[in-house]
């Protein structure tokens, strides 16, 4: 993205607060703002509201939180009228269902589409950040509010000759609109990672041949997805200010998981198998917390990994096939943990192809296919599931300065520092939705996205009340947050982990593990204490800069 403003066409417009982004946070953020009386406008590059499920159309993409949970719980006459289909939603259902809201709370007559912000300079005189698009407008706002999303910036690999291709290629995070048709193709698929596990089954099932370039297998789960229970759901519609208390108190954001409270070391390895099977059979991620210490000691990390290592041989039928997909580098539940329906199985059908990377490693693109160390695989179309410049991309990709013109690029030069992952000090009145240093991709997100918003209007509306004009992190408190975040990652097999959370994906990326691991209950609290303390660790009218 161009780091230079384009000249504004006509004069700038002003508002109280600028959100940008119109995902399941800035839909809140407008919501919210808006209630509290401010003048507010969203600016989504993306030409509807939805965020990841507006981009991420491909084939089998769908939640992994169910969909009862995932959801927002802000307005109990919304809860009560969606019907959700299927346990797990599909993305043109939480499509439809972000739209509904949108229109609903009438949201969308404050959001500008097809519009990227492309700067952001705050001018500490007149305490108001300077808002530059890629149409050339500019735009004043007293806070800014960056709803860019953790997962938006989609990566494409490092491979060379890419742009020499022949066919048509696809990244999924950038899903076209209209269907695509693989009827008859070879279709090779790049990586891996949760969205390919979602992804291959279904492009199988219709295409000629699959080829699955695979460098590093995950471990994956059965989703157990099924269509919606009706009395079910009447049956949480009926409790859901209980359930989603539940989500606040819990660690992930998600009420169904049982909070563990055993060691995997502690029971008999019957009891254990017992345990792992009852997991298994309820599907969804819950299996990674069947015990207290999976993400803290190796040896019952092992006793997890161990046994979807065998579930993995059990359901393929070729041993070499199945070991190829077995993953033997990292901790189970360090990556994500991917969730799926037939994924393993799908290798069992003869147009499907696992390609080793680690053992005949890939070299190029040609316009015919992927060119490996021993042979081309001629292709018809190309899909790269190659994952996200994940947590800092979108943040970086606008280029954002302060009032002493130092960017946040800069700034964050060694990796990102935040005061609970909500503001950055040095920047005033410029709050993130889940950014990092908060719990955010290690919960279910829909809560944390609600958590923060909340915070971040009552903030406002606080400031408002009290005549305070500007607010900045303190930079002992970012310091001490920053080491807490830290420190709270070290005590777990997290950080071994090459994965995204460290920006292990992005060459060159300082490697700093980003999420926050102290849980979603324990972070609520001390947002919540930092609020009531009058907002501690922040200066309240500060001079910029
Ligand atoms: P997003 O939905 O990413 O929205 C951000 C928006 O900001 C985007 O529309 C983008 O276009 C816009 N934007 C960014 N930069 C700019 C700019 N400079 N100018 C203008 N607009 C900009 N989380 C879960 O908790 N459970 C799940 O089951 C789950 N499933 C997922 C499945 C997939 C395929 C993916 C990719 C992610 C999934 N996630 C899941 C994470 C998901 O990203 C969040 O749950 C949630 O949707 C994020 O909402 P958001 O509004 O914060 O960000
Ligand atoms: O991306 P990823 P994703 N050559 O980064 C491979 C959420 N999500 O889009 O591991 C060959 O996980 C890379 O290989 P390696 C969820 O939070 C949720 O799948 O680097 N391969 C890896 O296999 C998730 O974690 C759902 O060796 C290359 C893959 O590409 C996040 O989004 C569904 C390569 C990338 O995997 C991202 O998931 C979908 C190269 N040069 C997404 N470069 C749910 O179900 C990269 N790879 C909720």
């Amino acid at each position: 993205m161009s780091a230079q403003p384009v000249p504004p066409l006509t004069a700038p417009s002003t508002v109280d607060a600028l959100v940008v982004g119109a995902g399941f946070a800035g839909l809140y953020l407008v919501h919210r703002l808006r209630g509290q009386g401010l003048k507010v406008r969203a600016i989504e590059a993306g030409s509807d509201v939805g965020g990841t499920w507006y981009w991420n159309r491909y084939p089998g993409a769908r939640c992994d939180v169910e969909s009862m949970e995932y959801s927002y719980s802000f307005s109990p006459e919304l809860e009560q009228e969606w019907q959700w289909t299927e346990r797990y939603a599909a993305q043109p259902e939480i499509q439809r269902y972000l739209r509904h809201v949108s229109e609903r709370f009438d949201l969308r007559r404050e959001i500008t589409f097809d519009t990227k912000v492309t700067q952001a300079i705050y001018d500490a005189g007149a305490n108001r950040w300077r808002v530059q698009t890629d149409r050339g407008e500019q735009i004043e706002a007293t806070w800014l509010v960056m709803a860019t999303g953790c997962l938006s910036v989609p990566k494409l690999p490092e491979i060379e000759g890419c742009e020499r291709f022949a066919g048509a290629s696809y990244h999924s995070g950038h899903w076209p609109h209209e269907p695509v048709d693989f009827s008859g193709k070879t279709v090779g698929v790049i990586g891996t990672g949760s969205t390919s596990i979602q992804l291959i089954p279904k492009v199988a099932e219709q295409a000629a041949r699959v080829l699955v370039f695979q460098r590093t297998p995950n471990f994956s789960l059965p989703s157990r997805n099924a269509p919606m229970d009706p009395q079910e759901q009447q049956r949480i519609k009926q409790n859901y200010r209980e359930m989603r208390t539940q989500q606040r108190r819990s660690p992930t954001g998600v009420s169904s998981y049982p909070i563990p409270t055993r060691s995997a070391l502690e029971v008999s390895p019957e009891e254990r198998e017992q345990m792992l099977e009852a997991g298994w059979a309820r599907g969804g991620t819950g299996l990674g917390r069947t015990f207290n210490d999976v993400v803290r000691d190796p040896a019952a990390n092992e006793v997890v990994a161990d046994f979807v290592r065998r579930k993995i041989h059990a359901k393929v039928t070729n041993p070499e096939v199945a070991e190829a997909l077995t993953p033997r580098d990292h901790y189970i539940a360090t990556k994500r943990i991917c969730v799926d329906t037939d994924y393993y199985e799908t290798y069992n059908r003869p147009n499907v192809t696992l390609v080793d990377l680690r053992r005949d490693p890939l070299v190029s693109i040609e316009p015919q296919g992927v060119r490996t160390r021993d042979q081309l695989h001629p292709v018809d179309v190309l899909v790269y599931a190659t994952g996200f410049d994940a947590m800092t991309g979108a943040m970086l990709a606008v280029d954002i300065r302060n009032g002493a013109g130092r960017s946040l690029r800069d700034t964050w030069a060694d990796g990102p520092k935040t005061y609970l992952g909500l503001a950055v000090a040095g920047f005033p009145n410029l709050f993130m939705v889940t950014g990092p240093g908060s719990p955010s991709v290690l919960s279910n997100m829909v809560v944390s996205i609600e958590q923060h918003v909340d915070w971040i209007s009552d903030c406002i509306g606080w400031m408002r009340t009290h005549g305070k004009q500007r607010i900045e992190a303190r930079t002992d408190a970012q310091e001490h947050w920053v080491t807490h975040v830290n420190e709270v990652a070290d005590a777990t097999l997290f950080a071994k982990a090459n994965s995204w959370y460290t920006g292990a994906n992005v060459p060159g990326k300082p490697r700093v593990f980003m999420p926050y691991l102290g849980g979603v209950a324990a972070y609520g609290e001390k947002c919540a204490a930092v609020a009531q303390g009058g907002y501690t660790g922040f200066v309240l009218d500060a001079a910029a800069g």
